[in-house]
Order: structure tokens, then C-alpha cells, then sequence
């Protein structure tokens, strides 16, 4: 944290997550800053660091009992310089206001990255849909768009899913919106395909990341094939990362929950993931239950108060968190580091804490941060909402075709950014660079707003 200037810190100095990434895209573009004075003279650290605006609101709602629950819900709209706010709305109970504001930090950089114009911000509620039932999902999902819908727009800011928000949750919402507002609008992306939606964004972030691993690995004349892989989660991009290792030719040796993990020796393949999906998609089950149809593979219980989470030390060659933030600490890297670990790539948000990425990049593991490896998600976000602007639906093809461009486009920028300040191969350094130099740049011609 010392790289953050004191009267950042000062201002929110409970807010861990959002400091923690600030500070790491501080401690890269420190150079860009050296280079160009007029960015520290236009104060730009300080305006990029500060929400244009950040919304928390009540959302009162009523459980199947008839009592009456209180949750509280956010909007953080982080930057418009290039683009309407867009980014996804998280219900889980640890969501806080620090929550927020790191995942709509990070999203203004992976938005840039994306070529698409969309500016960052994130929402979401300290609502848990663990264990509701449908109508109180309903419910919450409603009273939560009553207050959002105030804010937001097709050209304003356009929210789509994250952790606990899915099909199910994005549907109740858009529904509400359009009553609400009276209006058929391409508002939140991740709608359903016949009323708006985009083929392959549910598969997105999972396929774009992996397809941001293979452009890694062919950089160093190599390939997935063969491969073993980590996978953590067993959420939405858990399962499209695996389906993609899959038909690359890798084998995924694991995936967990919030309660624990699962290892089958023999590889999850089509089959079984078909019935992962099942299990998680349909019943809303716990993973443990895989062992239940696959005898031969093993569950780990995992306390969350453990200093490492032992999924991470297991023998592999790449790795993929995609759960949430902070999942792999330094501990966790040095042990995959001992156990042969040669990539690792980010589905989830900020998973690797700043311990845990320095082991990487110092012991030339290949690291590619999530800002730009899964920013494949939101990028066919912003495919949905060009074909509702068109009121047209292109095919699987199509939309693949464009995410996979988009990946490469990302790879090659965050190379060629890195390289433009005498750093080989740090895609870290080349990510943050490339995504905070185009918006800063806007936000300089757009002048002091
Ligand atoms: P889902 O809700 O579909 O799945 C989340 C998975 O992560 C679940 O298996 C969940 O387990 C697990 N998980 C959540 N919180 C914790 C926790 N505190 N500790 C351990 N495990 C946890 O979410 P997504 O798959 O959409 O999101 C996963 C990650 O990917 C997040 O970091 C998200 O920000 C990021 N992301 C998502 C994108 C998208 O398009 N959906 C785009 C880019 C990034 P359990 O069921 O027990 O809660
Ligand atoms: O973190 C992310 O990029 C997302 N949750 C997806 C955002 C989006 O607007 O599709």
C-alpha cells in the first residue's frame, strides 16, 4: 500500500479490497506517470480513484414467512470517460461498499482493454440467494430494480451478472425494469436469447480467458494439449473455463465451492461436467455431491480461516482461479509454484493477493491478471448491447468469432504495452498501461468533468 498516496488512503482507509487494487495498478504505471507530467499536473491518480458517483440503498423485501428482511444494495458508476458505466452486479453477504468499488475499478481498465467503448462500474447487495427459495429470489430481485432503475439506462450504465446473479437473477430484474420504466431496452446484458440476449455470453468469460491462456502458452510455442489444470469455483466461469480446457485438449483436475473442493485424478470431462451443471445450475447443490456419482474422486472440507486453501497443492501445470477475490494467497503460490505450476490466468476478480502475484512474476510463472483474461465476459456484454442498439441476433459464430479476435487483440496490446516500457512478457505491467493510458487520455480531452 505504500505506493498510494497518503490523502487516498486517508479518505477510505477501511476499504482493503479497494486499496489493495489501487495500489497494484499503482505499482505499474508508475513509469507512465514519469513519462507524462501532464497527468500528475491534471491530478489524475486522485480523479480516477474517486467514483463519479456511488449510490447505496435500501432494499426492503419479504421472505416466504411474511417477515420482513432488510439488505442494502450498491451502485458504484467508477468512470465514463469512454462509455456508458458497464459492469455486473454481485449478491453475496460479504459485499461491502470496498467490495464494490475494487470490482468497479478494475473494471474501468478491463472495459478499455476490451476495444469496446463501455466505461467501469459494479453493483450489487449483501443479499444471500443461498437457500431462497424462487419467490423470495423474485422479491429481492424486484425491491432491489425498484431503486436501481432510477439510475441507470442503455446509454447510461448497463449492469449484467457476477457472483449470484445468473440467468435467474437477471431475468427477475430486467422484468421489473421494463415495468418500471415501461420500456424494451437492452439495460442489462446476460437477458435470455429470445428476449434480447446474446448467444455464447453465458460461455464468455470461461472461453475468453481460456482462450487468453492459449494465446499465452502459443507466445512460448506451446499449447493446453495435454495439459493438467486447477480450476477453483464451480460457478459460471468455472464451468465454460472447463468446457474450453476440455476441447483444447487439457484435463481439469479440480473444482470447489465456498465449502470445499473436489479432486478427480481422472479428469472432469464432458460427461461429467454436463452433470456439475446439473448439480450447481438446476439443484443450486454443493459440489461435495460429485462424489456422490463419481466415487473415485475425493472431497476436501476447506475451513476458510486455514492460511492456504490446499486445492492449490496439487500437482498440475496451469492453474485458473475463478471463484472470487484473495483466493490464492502467497503461501497457495508457492506451493503451486513447488508442484510445477507454469501458468496461471484469472478468471475470477483479483483472486491472487500482491504476495502471491510477485511470486509468480519473479519466478517467471506466466501470469495473466484477470483485468485482461477475463475480460472476454464483459466484452460480449458489449457484443449484446450493439446487436439490441441493431435489434439483431448474430449466430454462435459470429459472436465467437468476435470474442476470440477480441482475446488475441487484448493479448497483443497487453505485450505491446509492456514492451513500450522495456518490460518482457509482463502482462500485468502491459494490462494495467494499456487500459489506464486510453482512459486517462479521454478523460484529458473531455476536460475537468
Ligand atoms: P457464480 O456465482 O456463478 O459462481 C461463483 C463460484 O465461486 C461458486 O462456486 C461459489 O461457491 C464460489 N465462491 C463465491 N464466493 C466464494 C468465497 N467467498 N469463497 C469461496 N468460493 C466462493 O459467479 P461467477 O462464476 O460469475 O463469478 C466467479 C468469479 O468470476 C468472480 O470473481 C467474478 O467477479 C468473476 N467474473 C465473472 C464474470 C461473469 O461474466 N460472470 C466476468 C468476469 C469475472 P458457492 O456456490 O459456495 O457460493
Ligand atoms: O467482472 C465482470 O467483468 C463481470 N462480472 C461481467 C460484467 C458485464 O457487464 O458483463
Amino acid at each position: 500500500m505504500d505506493n498510494i498516496p497518503t490523502h487516498i488512503i486517508q479518505r477510505d482507509p477501511d476499504q482493503k479490497e479497494f486499496l489493495q487494487a489501487v495500489s497494484e495498478l499503482l505499482e505499474t504505471v508508475q513509469p507512465v506517470l514519469d513519462r507524462n507530467p501532464e497527468y500528475r499536473s491534471q491530478a489524475i491518480l486522485e480523479r480516477i480513484t474517486e467514483p463519479e458517483r456511488a449510490i447505496t440503498f435500501r432494499v426492503p423485501w419479504m421472505d416466504d414467512q411474511g417477515r420482513v428482511q432488510v439488505n442494502r444494495g450498491f451502485r458504484v458508476e467508477m468512470n465514463s470517460a469512454i462509455g456508458p458505466y458497464k459492469g455486473g452486479l454481485r449478491f453475496h453477504p460479504s459485499v461491502t461498499l470496498s467490495i464494490i468499488k475494487f470490482l468497479a475499478f478494475e473494471q474501468v481498465f478491463k472495459n478499455s482493454l476490451t476495444t469496446l467503448q463501455m466505461g467501469g462500474g459494479k453493483g450489487g447487495a449483501d443479499f444471500d440467494p443461498k437457500g431462497r427459495s424462487d419467490t423470495e429470489v423474485m422479491r429481492f430481485c424486484q425491491a432491489f430494480m425498484t431503486e436501481l432503475c432510477r439510475h441507470i439506462g442503455p446509454n447510461t450504465d448497463v449492469p449484467a451478472g457476477d457472483i449470484g446473479v445468473g440467468a435467474r437473477e437477471i431475468g427477475y430484474l430486467f422484468g421489473m425494469y421494463k415495468k418500471i420504466r415501461n420500456e424494451f431496452t437492452g439495460v442489462i446484458t446476460g437477458k435470455g436469447l429470445n428476449w434480447g440476449g446474446s448467444l455464447i455470453r453465458p460461455q464468455a468469460t470461461g472461453y475468453g480467458m481460456v482462450y487468453f491462456a492459449a494465446e499465452m502458452l502459443a507466445e512460448n510455442s506451446d499449447s493446453l494439449e495435454g495439459k493438467n489444470f486447477l480450476v477453483s469455483g464451480a460457478g459460471n466461469v468455472a464451468q465454460y473455463t472447463t468446457e474450453k480446457v476440455l476441447q483444447l485438449g487439457g484435463r481439469v483436475l479440480t473444482l470447489s465451492d465456498s465449502s470445499g473442493y473436489i479432486y478427480d485424478e481422472e479428469g472432469i470431462d464432458a460427461e461429467k461436467l454436463q452433470h456439475v451443471m446439473q448439480l450447481k445450475n438446476i439443484r443450486r447443490a454443493r459440489i461435495r455431491e460429485y462424489c456422490e456419482k463419481y466415487p473415485n474422486a475425493t472431497y476436501t472440507e476447506v475451513d476458510p480461516e486455514l492460511d492456504h486453501n490446499p486445492l492449490w497443492n496439487h500437482t498440475a501445470d496451469c492453474a485458473m482461479p475463478c471463484a472470487t477475490q484473495n483466493e490464492i494467497n502467497g503461501q497457495d503460490a508457492q506451493h503451486l509454484l513447488n508442484n510445477g505450476v507454469g501458468l496461471v490466468c484469472e478468471g475470477a476478480n483479483m483472486p491472487c493477493t500482491h504476495e502471491a502475484i510477485n511470486i509468480f512474476i519473479q519466478n517467471n510463472i506466466l501470469y495473466g491478471p484477470g483485468k485482461a483474461a477475463n475480460a472476454g465476459g464483459v466484452a460480449v456484454s458489449g457484443l449484446e448491447m450493439s446487436q439490441n442498439s441493431m435489434r439483431l441476433a448474430w449466430s454462435q459464430d459470429e459472436v465467437d468469432n468476435h470474442l476470440r479476435r477480441i482475446m488475441q487483440s487484448i493479448h497483443t496490446t497487453c505485450l505491446d504495452a509492456s514492451h513500450a516500457y522495456g518490460l518482457s512478457k509482463n502482462y500485468l505491467a502491459g494490462a494495467n498501461i494499456a487500459g489506464f493510458v486510453k482512459v486517462v487520455n479521454a478523460m484529458i480531452d473531455q476536460g475537468l468533468v
